[in-house]
């Protein structure tokens, strides 16, 4: 599956139905008074968050929404029907923006959430609501409201926990397949993640937490290098980063530089997220190859933990350090703080 994360749409509410001019014409009411009835309200466009979409592909096909309007007001004082609300269904973690002024409309954090970002016209009025003491056959009614229409902007920022960030073939989908339900494409040659994936670790009764999988970040990324760094907003919002480097790399600390490097040209703010970071495979290593990596200058200043996904050396005790991440990081937004006050 293709995976779409900005679309661009229109959307139209309907017009609200015009009212009615009409007078009662009974067979014993010679003079009946005006009867016309209200127009119908139009529907509005309705946007809602849903949990089982992953992106925003279906935008590239329909790129029109339009909700009916109101009928006309009838006879007999009949309000006319009002038409139904349209209802989009996008991915939680979409952010809707109205494309002229860049305001965000909403940010549909939690599944089921609604937004209405058209409102339906209102129906006009009937004459048989005109009628005063000095006019008691008003010929007089309202045409309906026009419904609101804009052209709207969907940005998904997957609202992950914990984002994986590190070069090509570094293990960040393997990493993710053991820790997760997730099954992402792995294999031995870079870019094979083209798509982040999503997912949910459990680490234990009630705490569990997303991670997200991303592309692979190469040197020179922010200039379009490799896959580029677009898929970065998908971390935009994470409590944490954990950075992946192949613990066979000649110079870790210029990797975790490089890497480093490429999120500040997305975003400084990603450099002012809590981070921690493993070196990768240690199972590739001998027992003094490895013991000499644990007192490395890297290991030791970075307090890098040495992991290895195949093996499954290393993984339990970080998911409880991730988990303490986003523990705390949850804490502090319902304190409505920013930063989590960890040291690692
Ligand atoms: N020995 C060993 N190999 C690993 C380990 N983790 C990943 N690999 C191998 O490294 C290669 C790359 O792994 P992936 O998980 O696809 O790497 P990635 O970081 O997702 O790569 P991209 O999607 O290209 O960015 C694969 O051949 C994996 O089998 C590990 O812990 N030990
Ligand atoms: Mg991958």
């Amino acid at each position: 599956m293709n995976f779409i994360d900005t679309a661009t749409i229109y959307v139209k509410a309907g017009d609200g139905g015009a009212g009615h001019i009409s007078f009662r014409r009974e067979k014993y009411v010679p003079k009946g008074g005006p009867d016309g009835g209200n127009g119908g309200s139009g529907g509005s466009v309705v946007i809602e968050a849903d949990q089982h979409l992953v992106t925003l592909l279906d935008f590239t096909y329909k790129r029109k929404y339009t909700a009916k309007d109101g009928d006309r007001g009838g006879k007999s004082n009949c309000t006319g029907k009002s038409g139904d609300d349209v209802v989009i269904r996008v991915p939680v973690g979409t952010v809707v923006r109205a494309r002229e002024s860049s305001e965000v409309l909403a940010d549909m954090t939690v599944h089921g959430q609604r937004a209405i970002v058209a409102r339906g016209g209102m129906g006009g009025r009937g004459n048989s609501e005109f009628v005063t003491s000095v006019n008691q056959a008003p010929r007089q009614a309202d045409p309906g409201i026009p419904g609101e229409e804009c052209y709207l902007e969907f940005e998904l920022k997957l609202l992950a926990d914990v984002g994986l960030v590190g070069f090509p073939n570094a293990g960040k989908s393997t990493l993710i397949s053991r820790i997760s339900a997730a099954k992402p494409k792995i294999a031995d040659y870079p870019f094979t993640t083209l798509v982040p994936n999503l997912g949910v670790v459990r680490a234990g009764e009630g705490r569990s937490f997303t991670v997200a999988d991303i592309p692979g970040l190469i040197e020179g990324a922010h200039l379009g290098k490799g896959l580029g760094i677009q898929f970065l907003r998908h971390i935009e919002r994470t409590a944490v980063l954990l950075f992946l480097v192949d613990v066979q790399s000649a110079d870790p600390e210029a990797d975790l530089k490089v890497l480093r490097t490429e999120l500040g040209s997305y975003s400084p703010q990603l450099l002012d997220k809590p981070w921690l970071v493993c070196l990768s495979k240690a199972d590739v290593l001998t027992p003094e190859e490895l013991a000499y990596v644990k007192k490395s200058p890297f290991t030791t200043s970075n307090k890098a933990r040495i992991i290895s996904a195949v093996a499954g050396t290393g993984l339990p005790e970080l998911i409880e350090v991730l988990w303490e991440y986003v523990r705390s990081h949850r804490q502090s937004e319902i304190r409505g703080e920013t930063g989590t006050g960890l040291d690692w």
